[in-house]
């Protein structure tokens, strides 16, 4: 190894060291489609055992510390307790999202709906929601919405806007000084003629008019087939406006798959845009989150495999040689600037990897670890009785 080779490790390690995903409890319990769920055996029946899932993957990985929350989900009686339990397994509680979709009253909408007392409702959830954070000290509320009209004519789609704005507005207004507002984007679905938050546009023009603490949820899965995702990140990371990913993977739609897998050179094309606009680093606070359903595989090793096709991705993002590809730019050389982006994607970055998780003092195999650690096992003994968690438990 030449010594520009070492150096080029060392200074990937370096930033792999530095690396945060957050996992989801919700990926932890039973999911699937409107079609079927698959119940699992040693599935979560409550928040406590999901957070000692997400601490399995934590220890097995070093880079998954924090795990987000979803409300009424993941409800308890005492938020101060779970972030205790969460501690004492060696995690924290991320961030919290909110659920303003599986209420019959929102059958038209939530904060947009026509009903006054209807969008009353739904604010509430959310000013309930930054109530729990104080309580979780979680930095975060992550806010989905399913809202929009399903036939023309059905309502206002203008009058819908002002509402979402004003509801947007009341809830940014309560969050303490380190809490932030992360809106998230989705193209359809469940509305199918209009949705009210379609695409980062419309969300990135009410995260401006909100203000500083309020940015943009890039969902991977969220987009129209062959939108340039790579392009929106670089975008909102240059406007200030990136606040978060929820990761994942697509065919056709929504599909919740593990990220990474269906298109591992668009994660890569993602994570150098991440590298490039130097946003890794925690403290350029971007949340690397999941956002994924395991409905056929197991899930505590899927979720390891999610994270680590996140680690792989970004690893050959910094192995890319900015120097020779800003060259190649300034030159005009088309092929040459593709060939140093290439190079770095073909870069088998598994063993730098396996390195870097022994010096971590981490086994180098994390799936292997897991699948000897005997944890399924054990809670597929233990988590006998009661009722597993799943949507809407
Ligand atoms: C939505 C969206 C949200 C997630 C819910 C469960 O499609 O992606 O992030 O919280 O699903
Ligand atoms: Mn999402």
């Amino acid at each position: 190894m030449s010594q520009s080779d070492a150096q080029t490790r060392d200074r990937v390690k370096q930033a792999l060291r530095t690396q945060r995903i957050e996992t989801p409890s919700w990926a932890y319990a039973n999911s699937g489609t409107r079609f079927k769920v698959f119940a699992q055996e040693g599935v979560p029946r409550n928040p406590y055992e999901k957070i000692a899932d997400a601490a399995v993957v934590h220890r097995l990985t070093g880079v998954a510390p924090t795990v987000a929350l979803h409300i009424p989900w993941d409800r308890v009686d005492d938020y101060a307790d779970l972030a205790k339990y969460a501690a004492d397994q060696g995690v924290a509680l991320g961030a919290i999202n909110a659920n303003v979709f599986q209420d019959n009253d929102y059958k038209l909408g939530s904060v947009t709906n026509p009903d006054p007392g209807v969008r009353r409702k739904a604010i509430d959830h959310l000013l309930e929601c930054v109530d729990i954070m104080d309580r979780t000290g979680s930095r975060d509320l992550k806010l989905w919405f399913s809202d929009g009209t399903n036939y023309p004519g059905q309502d206002d789609i203008r009058a819908r806007q002002d509402r979402l704005a004003a509801a947007l507005r009341e809830t940014y207004d309560r969050l303490g000084d380190h809490q932030r507002l992360r809106l998230e984007y989705k193209l359809f679905e469940p509305a199918f003629y209009t949705t009210d938050v379609p695409d980062w546009g419309t969300a990135y023009a009410h995260c401006l008019e909100l203000g500083e603490k309020a940015q943009v949820v890039i969902d991977t899965g969220h987009h129209a087939p062959s939108t340039n995702i790579e392009f929106i990140v670089a975008f909102l990371l240059r406007a200030g406006k990136l606040g978060a990913f929820d990761f994942n993977s697509r065919f056709y739609a929504d599909d919740d798959l593990m990220v990474g897998a269906a298109d591992p050179f668009q994660l890569f094309r993602i994570m150098y845009e991440i590298v490039r606009g130097d946003a890794l680093r925690p403290e350029a606070g971007i949340a690397f989150m999941l956002d994924q359903c395991h409905n056929i595989e197991p899930k505590i090793p899927a979720i390891i495999r999610s994270v680590l096709n996140v680690q792989e991705a970004t690893a050959k993002a910094l192995l890319v040689d900015a120097d020779a590809l800003a060259a190649a730019q300034q030159a005009g050389d088309v092929l040459g600037a593709n060939a140093v982006l290439m190079d770095a994607y073909h870069t088998d970055v598994r063993p730098l990897l396996a390195e870097l998780r022994t010096e971590l003092g981490l086994d180098p195999d994390p799936m292997g670890a897991y699948a000897r650690s005997g944890y399924f096992d054990k809670i597929r003994a233990e988590r006998v009785g009661g009722q597993q968690a799943g949507w809407g438990a």
